[in-house]
């Protein structure tokens, strides 16, 4: 029972009350209930300032001892879990409980992970109150109530005891207990039973056929006619894997075959129930996978600098261009140019038919050959301007962009690199005598060999 102070500020304009009491006549305190409510009526002259102090009397404060030997069981039926303790005092182990004593049950799919009043009062997650009128037995006795709840799922138990005066007793032992299985059932068929196919892999699904929540479910697929004598498929997990879902994924297929799928389910109890045929669907035939091209360029430090090069003169690259074959089929690369200078340029590069440098023209060449072997600057010139980087694409072959037959530029295979390398002669003489830096974009692109 509690011990009941209410504490009255008093000014000479109002009167604030601590909680819900009701003014009523001369000063004073009329209990109406021992050991209950104390409802408190007084009146308060508006002209005083102070504190009035109104005061009950001590009831039962007691609570009744915290239960240590709650113990959970499955019951019989489906859904049943039975609970037995010993009935605890009105105050602590002493006194029975009386007519107004309770019981209050809670319970969750989750244990109390060692914090029970927050496990009791839901703090942590969804915590139910068992809906009971259960009385409270003499002290010492023993109690045993059937719980009836979902079948085929482990639940934990919390206990606590409120007297008649309404004191809670601290939370009990939380015990757990699978409720009993429910009979298991064949699943059922769903529509639709194939919700992917594809070419080595079906989804399907199938329905639970009456089983209760937690039920769990095993499948297989067979090619040969529906018999499942021949070789089985399963989902990722394998033959023993057992689910919750009622739909999975069965891997490893063959495309274009007929696979044949049945689901079969267990209960809590591991009864397990016959197959049921969810009926057949042929996989895609999706034949190889089409052809991809592409390059990786890897050229660092990014862009190239010739440094200073004098009209007239010419320069080689000091270290090559890698460049990958980042496909899966064979691939031939291609090159052009241009000038690519920010403010503008009065160079232009020199094509194949007048490869040369000349007034405000530039020659650029360009060679596949070996990473970090620097081909001989003559080495450029030995064809017929095959190694010339003009401003219109051109195709690697044996002799374009080649000086060595050990570094070509065409049917490189998937993964394969090559490396390039230049050489540049700047114009002969120009009409822009005090030139910007110029910049060359070199393109390089590949095509299926
Ligand atoms: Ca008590």
């Amino acid at each position: 029972m509690t011990y009941v102070s209410t504490n009255v500020a008093v000014s000479a304009s109002s009167v604030t009350f601590a909680s819900n009491e009701y003014l009523l006549a001369e000063y004073g305190i009329v209990f109406l209930t021992n050991n209950k409510t104390y409802l408190v009526y007084f009146e308060v002259n508006l002209s005083t300032s102070g504190y009035i102090q109104t005061q009950g009397e001590y009831g039962d404060v007691t609570k009744p001892a915290v239960i240590n030997n709650l113990a959970a069981a499955t019951g019989s039926n489906s859904g049943e879990a039975t609970l037995s303790w010993t009935a605890p005092g009105d105050d602590g182990g002493t006194g029975n409980n009386g007519p107004g004593a309770t019981y209050t049950v809670k319970y969750a799919t989750y244990s109390d992970g060692g914090n029970r009043e927050s496990w009791f009062t839901g703090g942590k997650g969804v915590i139910n109150t068992y809906t009971q009128s259960w009385s409270v037995g003499n002290q010492g006795s023993s109690e045993s109530k059937t719980l009836t709840l979902s079948a085929n799922t482990t639940y934990y138990f919390g206990i606590k005891t409120t007297d008649d005066a309404e004191n809670p007793s601290d939370i009990d032992s939380v015990a757990t207990q699978a409720s009993t299985a429910s009979a298991a059932a064949p699943p059922g068929v769903a529509d639709p039973t194939f919700t992917g196919v594809f070419c080595d892999s079906v989804t399907f699904a199938w329905t639970d056929g009456g089983n209760t929540l937690n039920t769990r479910y095993n499948v297989r697929a067979s090619s040969t006619s529906g018999d499942f004598t021949g070789a089985l498929y399963y989902p990722q997990g394998g033959s023993g894997a057992w689910i919750t879902a009622a739909s999975t994924t069965a891997v490893s297929l063959s495309e274009g075959t007929t696979y044949y799928f049945q689901s079969r389910a267990r209960n809590w109890g591991n009864t397990v129930t016959s197959y049921t045929d969810l009926g057949s669907t042929v996989t895609f035939t999706c034949g190889p996978p089409g052809d991809i091209i592409g390059i990786t360029i890897s050229y660092e430090p990014s862009p190239y600098n010739f440094q200073n090069v004098s009209f007239g003169g010419v320069t080689q690259s000091t270290r090559s261009v890698t460049i990958t074959n980042s496909g899966n089929v064979a691939e031939t690369f291609s090159l052009y140019a241009a000038t690519n200078t920010a403010v503008g340029s009065v160079w232009t590069l020199a094509h194949d038919t007048n490869s040369a440098a000349g007034y405000n023209r530039a020659l650029l060449q360009g060679t596949f050959y070996g990473q970090s072997a620097m081909p001989n600057s003559s080495a450029f010139d030995s064809g017929t301007y095959t190694t010339v980087i003009s401003t219109t694409s051109r195709t690697s072959s044996d002799t374009v962009y080649t000086i060595d037959a050990g570094y070509k530029g065409y049917n490189v295979p998937a993964g394969n690199s090559r490396y390039l390398w230049f050489k540049l002669k700047p114009p002969t003489t120009t009409s822009d005598e005090n030139p910007p830096a110029q910049a060359i974009q070199v393109t390089i692109t590949a095509e299926k060999s």
